[in-house]
């Protein structure tokens, strides 16, 4: 029947429902539409021009005919509003035992922080078959975070909190995650230099959900994520995760690694032990300790001849570690 209806795949709870109501409404459209140009090219061909052949007037009215246009929609109407209702009062009040997550909102990514103070930026761990809520705020300009596969969505804005749940009904697989999108315009970077436009605009601000058995995100929480499973056989897993962070965490959309010109921030090649110059005069010596404050707070040292619009990212000291390895990794090339 998805297939029939173009709609998304169906992964959480509320996602039947929903996709009743809209079928529902679809399908009584479609109905109506047919039934009415029928009724009227009936018309126009019965009632049509003839010849010798006068135009009558037709009487006062029909009660039975006007009782029936007048109840029939509004007992579909009422139906529908009671369904609607019934379903947003689901969607907005969570169950009591829910799995909390912190989502923020920041241009252009999500980041989602779990229980155990880990945070995953673009992607998002989710056990399956739990009631999870998410509590979510943006730190810069209004984002809206919308899951097509769950059929919810919510805006998310900064200075306040707002929250959603659902429940996963089925796992996801690597290759057809559940995708999140930003649903509110909320911007883009002007000039790019470098043509590589990943996440540097509204557009691109999405993260995949990875749906994933219960205990195997109760192993999470008590211990941690490590390095991706496709480092696993990388000669030296540091570097590989630090790349792997590079690429999925959007640094890549401002920050080059080839050498090369170009891009919003500083090439990361030839970066790590050199002496960079700072914005305002002075400089400093790019050891691990500045590489660690510039990502976790990068308007404390703004490099000279960049701008200050690199965000904080609150990425953990084994995923820095591995960040540094990586920088390290490219002077050696
Ligand atoms: C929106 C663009 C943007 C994104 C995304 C971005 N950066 Fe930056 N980054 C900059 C800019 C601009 C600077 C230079 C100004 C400053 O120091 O804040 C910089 C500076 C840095 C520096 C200091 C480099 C030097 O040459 O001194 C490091 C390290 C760094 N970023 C790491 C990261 C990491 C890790 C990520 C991804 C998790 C990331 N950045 C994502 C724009 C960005
Ligand atoms: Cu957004």
């Amino acid at each position: 029947m998805n297939q029939f209806s173009q709609l998304p795949p169906q992964m959480s709870t509320f996602a039947p429902d929903v996709d009743w109501m809209y079928l529902f409404l679809f399908w009584l459209s479609v109905a109506s539409f047919v039934a009415i140009v029928a009724v009227m090219v009936y018309f126009v061909f019965k009632y049509r021009r003839r010849p010798g052949v006068e135009a009558v007037p037709t009487g006062h009215g029909n009660t039975a005919l006007e009782l029936a246009w007048t109840f029939l929609p509004l007992i579909v109407l009422a139906f529908l509003f009671h369904e609607g209702f019934r379903v947003y009062v689901q969607e907005s009040v969570p169950p009591e035992n829910t799995v909390d997550i912190h989502v923020t909102g920041k241009q252009w990514s999500w980041e989602f922080t779990h229980s155990n103070g880990i945070t995953e930026t673009n992607e998002a761990k989710i056990p399956v078959h739990t009631p999870v809520r998410l509590i979510m705020s943006s730190s810069d300009v209004l984002h809206s975070f919308f899951v097509p596969d769950f059929r919810i969505k919510r805006d998310v804005v900064p200075g306040m909190y707002t929250t959603l749940w659902f429940e996963a009904t089925a796992l996801s697989t690597p290759e057809r995650p559940v995708r999140v999108f930003c649903a509110e315009y909320c911007g883009a970077l002007q000039g790019s230099t470098n043509g590589n436009d990943r996440n540097t605009n509204h557009s691109t601000m999405m993260a995949d959900l990875h749906i994933i058995p219960q205990e195997e995100y109760a192993t999470f929480l008590r211990e941690g994520g490590g390095p991706p499973a496709e480092c696993a056989d990388a000669v030296d897993v540091n570097v590989c995760w630090g790349q792997y962070i590079y690429a999925h965490n959007g640094c890549s959309a401002c920050h080059e690694i080839n050498g090369e010109a170009g891009g919003h921030g500083p090439n990361w090649m030839g970066v790590f032990g050199e002496e960079i110059a700072l914005e305002g005069g002075g400089s400093v010596t790019a050891d691990d300790a500045y590489i660690k404050r510039s990502i976790l707070d990068p308007s404390a040292d703004v490099v000279s001849g960049f701008g200050n619009i690199m965000p904080p990212y609150r990425l953990r000291d084994q995923e820095i570690d591995a960040v540094i390895a990586f920088m390290r990794s490219l002077n050696a090339q």
